[in-house]
């Protein structure tokens, strides 16, 4: 049976980390169009090395390659067995309007859109923390305020437009990683 859900939230938010434990309790993929992109940059394929300039500004990519992107792995699925946790998909409006056409043309609906609520400053101490442990190239101080600013102008309206479905479903993500994930049980359930 069908079962589709989507992180929404601030880089850093948690999105990551979270749909990693949702994704096993729930035997569901996690489609993360961030880690989609950091393996195209990784191949160094055309997208990755288009990808790689807009993400080390911590701009958004375009819509129609991540649109084509996301379309082309939900051709993978057999009808009724969509079993996805998009994870930092959809960002801006007109990806979410892409989706509800990809949706519908495989015949599958949403369940619930989760929103992870974290305040700004600890956004940017959690992302800043994990620059020394991975030492990815978007996790400076520069881009991350950069990445906090695009969040705002085209992904926040995002909320709206979900709230409008009565499909959004909002959580605290301040907290450690195991009480924001029993905050998310508890939300679903
Ligand atoms: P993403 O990979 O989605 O990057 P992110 O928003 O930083 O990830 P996330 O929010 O999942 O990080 P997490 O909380 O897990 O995107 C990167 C870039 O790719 C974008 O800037 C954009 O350029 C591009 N892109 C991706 N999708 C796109 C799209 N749809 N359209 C256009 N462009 C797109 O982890 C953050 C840190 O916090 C970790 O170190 C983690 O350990 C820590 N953490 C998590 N939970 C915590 C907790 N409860 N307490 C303390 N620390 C916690």
């Amino acid at each position: 049976m069908n079962q589709l859900m989507i992180f929404l939230g601030p880089p850093g938010a948690g999105k990551g980390t979270q749909a990693v434990t949702l994704c096993e309790e729930r035997q569901l993929t996690q489609l993360s169009t961030g880690d989609m992109l950091r393996g195209h940059v990784k191949s160094g394929s055309d997208l990755g090395k288009q990808a790689k300039i807009l993400m080390d500004k911590g701009e958004l990519v375009p819509d129609d390659l991540i649109v084509a992107m996301v379309g082309s792995e939900l051709e993978k699925y057999e009808a009724n067995s969509i079993r996805i946790l998009f994870d930092g998909f959809p960002r801006t409006t007109a990806q979410a309007e892409a989706l509800d056409q990809l949706l519908a043309k495989h015949e599958a609906e949403l369940e619930t859109v989760l929103l992870l609520e974290v305040e700004e400053e600890e956004l940017v101490q959690r992302l800043l923390g994990r620059a020394q442990e991975q030492g990815r190239s978007d996790d400076n101080e520069e881009t991350i305020r950069n990445r906090m600013k695009v969040y705002s102008s085209q992904t926040q309206p995002l909320i709206a437009y979900y709230k409008g479905t009565g499909k959004l479903k909002r959580v605290n993500g301040l907290g450690s990683m195991e009480e924001v994930a029993q905050r998310i049980k508890i939300t679903l359930s």
